[in-house]
């Protein structure tokens, strides 16, 4: 099939790259991306700690198996280690919760012993699971999964743990504390409070234990651009608004607009940019607005704040098996995920670190994870400021005064123009209509207006991969495969006037 029809796409991030790709390969002519940086990958971003090659962005491939695209690509690409491709690997399955080997220290500036911690991580992911039931039950009882987890934990304490004796009951709820910024993090949410207990369900794993790029998540986007015509891509060129149902022009019924006054005319668009972008950018970025039903949707979905803090040490003061170090504030004991005074202590709401291994490879380097209007604050710190809180929390936590970090280095997702947060999750009041409503060209399905004007991609449109890099590029090939259909179905190889 060759088809003329001209197709634009707004964002060279993995979706966009997916989208133009399927295109290319079916015989469209005419595809163009249009991208608002000087680089593609958006938040597939890898960068460097000294010699030592870091993601900055996407970290894992979640789920790395057979029906996870990103892993046959990077698999098919050679960018993978040996035991990520081993069917065992591929077998595990974790439901989204790697059984990384823990430390615990205090801000009592202790080790924990785990078998203390256990009970308290039991009952925690025991209580996640069950909030995944509540969208196949079809409806709630609490509004969000942190009112859930506060209130079924209390009374299950109150039950199982009424023996126990005083303080060890205190540090178990300074642990639950601690696991609700984890999943902070995991959902790229502000706080628990934010995320809808009736569509948290929605999110569906895949097996495999979650894998890195030893050379850099960005591989994959080198890789995959190799394969696109060199011209394809227009950097530096914001859209600024996308006119659609443009009546007025008779070849094309979408012009797009960009920041420098350039207008370009095509028959399709395939709008990519992140949540957090079309949040705060909708009523400029189209025109005529997004329907009602749309823009709710964009609203009632959740796009937080996840960053990360990379710490470089010259030796390390973590097991050598520990793949993963939580630090657990033992003033902390309401189950909370949000910290009071962020200005003051923002620190406190970073859960700990994962620990980059192999250690032949990284030294010794840790990776902060820090969720929330904390992490927003911490954007606008500079990097001697990080560092000093950095070091006096790791200080405090391992009682040694003297560590001290070599380097250190933070994300800034919250202020990136074009990203503005991380990643999206499913706010209060969700549904799986509102992921429908996100996913739904316009004009919508009814109307008498040319079809397929604006088509939208990105990783808050996949029903239950949303947050992800495989979700991400399965909503380009989507959005890319009903362009194909609706041009086989038309069979022809114009454009429709
Ligand atoms: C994953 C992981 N990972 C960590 C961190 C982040 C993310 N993700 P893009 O933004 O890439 O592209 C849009 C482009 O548009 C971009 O280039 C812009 O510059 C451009 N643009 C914007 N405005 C424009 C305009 N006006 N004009 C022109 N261009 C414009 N995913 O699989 N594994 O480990 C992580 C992580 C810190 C920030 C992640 C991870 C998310 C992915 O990075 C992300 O989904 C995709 O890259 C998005 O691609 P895209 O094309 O849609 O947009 C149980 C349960 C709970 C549910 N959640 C669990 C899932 C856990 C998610 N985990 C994430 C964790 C980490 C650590």
């Amino acid at each position: 099939m060759s088809v003329n029809a001209k197709v634009v796409i707004v964002g060279c991030g993995i979706s966009g790259i997916a989208a133009a790709q399927r295109l290319v390969n079916a015989g469209f002519q005419h595809v163009q991306i249009l991208e608002a940086t000087a680089r593609s990958g958006g938040r597939v971003k890898t960068g460097t700690l000294g010699d030592k090659i870091i993601e900055i962005g996407a970290n894992w491939i979640h789920g790395p198996s057979e029906e996870n695209p990103v892993f046959c690509l990077a698999r098919q690409y050679g960018l993978l280690e040996p035991d990520a491709l081993t069917p065992e690997n591929q077998a595990m399955d974790v439901e989204g919760h790697p059984p990384w080997v823990p430390n615990f220290f205090s801000s009592s500036g202790r080790k924990l012993n785990a078998e203390d911690i256990y009970p308290a991580q039991e009952m925690f992911l025991e209580l996640m699971s069950e909030g995944s039931k509540f969208e196949s039950q079809g409806g709630e009882p609490w509004a969000c999964v942190g009112d859930f987890i506060r209130s079924e934990a209390e009374q299950q304490v109150a039950e199982k743990w009424k023996d126990i004796d005083a303080a060890t009951r205190c540090l178990r709820l300074c642990v639950i504390s601690n696991m609700l910024k984890v999943e902070c993090c995991v959902n790229g949410a502000h706080s628990m409070d934010e995320v809808g207990l009736g569509a948290y369900g929605l999110y569906k794993t895949l097996p495999g234990l979650d894998c890195t790029f030893p050379g850099g998540y960005e591989g994959l986007i080198k890789n995959l651009m190799s394969e696109l015509p060199s011209d394809l891509v227009t950097y530096n060129r914001p859209v600024r608004c996308v006119h659609w149902n443009n009546t007025e022009k008779e070849d094309n019924s979408v012009m797009i607009e960009c920041d420098d006054e350039k207008k370009i005319a095509a028959d399709h668009v395939i709008v990519t940019v992140p949540l957090g972008y079309l949040k705060k950018h909708h009523s400029t970025l189209f025109s005529p607005p997004l329907p009602l039903h749309k823009l709710h949707s964009v609203e009632r979905l959740g796009f937080g704040t996840n960053n990360k803090i990379y710490v470089e040490f010259d030796s390390p003061w973590w097991d050598a098996d520990c793949e993963v170090i939580y630090l657990v504030w033992e003033d902390e004991d309401g189950m909370l995920d949000q910290v009071p005074d962020v200005q003051r202590s923002w620190i406190k709401k970073l859960f700990g670190f994962t620990v980059l291994k192999p250690t032949e490879r990284y030294g010794h380097v840790l990776c902060g994870w820090i969720a929330g209007h904390e992490s927003e604050y911490m954007e606008t710190l500079s990097e001697q400021e990080v560092t000093h809180t950095m070091t006096q929390l790791i200080r405090r936590f391992t009682g040694n005064p003297t560590v001290t970090p070599r380097r250190v280095l933070h994300s800034q997702w919250f202020h990136d123009p074009w990203t503005c947060g991380s990643y999206s999750y499913p706010g209060k009041g969700c549904s799986a209509q509102d992921l429908e409503n996100m996913m739904e060209p316009l004009p919508t399905k009814g109307s008498l207006l040319q079809p397929l004007q604006v088509l939208f991609a990105g990783e808050a449109t996949h029903p239950c991969y949303y947050s992800t890099v495989h979700g991400a590029l399965l909503t380009g090939w989507r959005e890319a495969d009903r362009l194909i259909s609706h041009y086989s179905a038309i069979s022809t190889s114009e454009p429709p006037k």
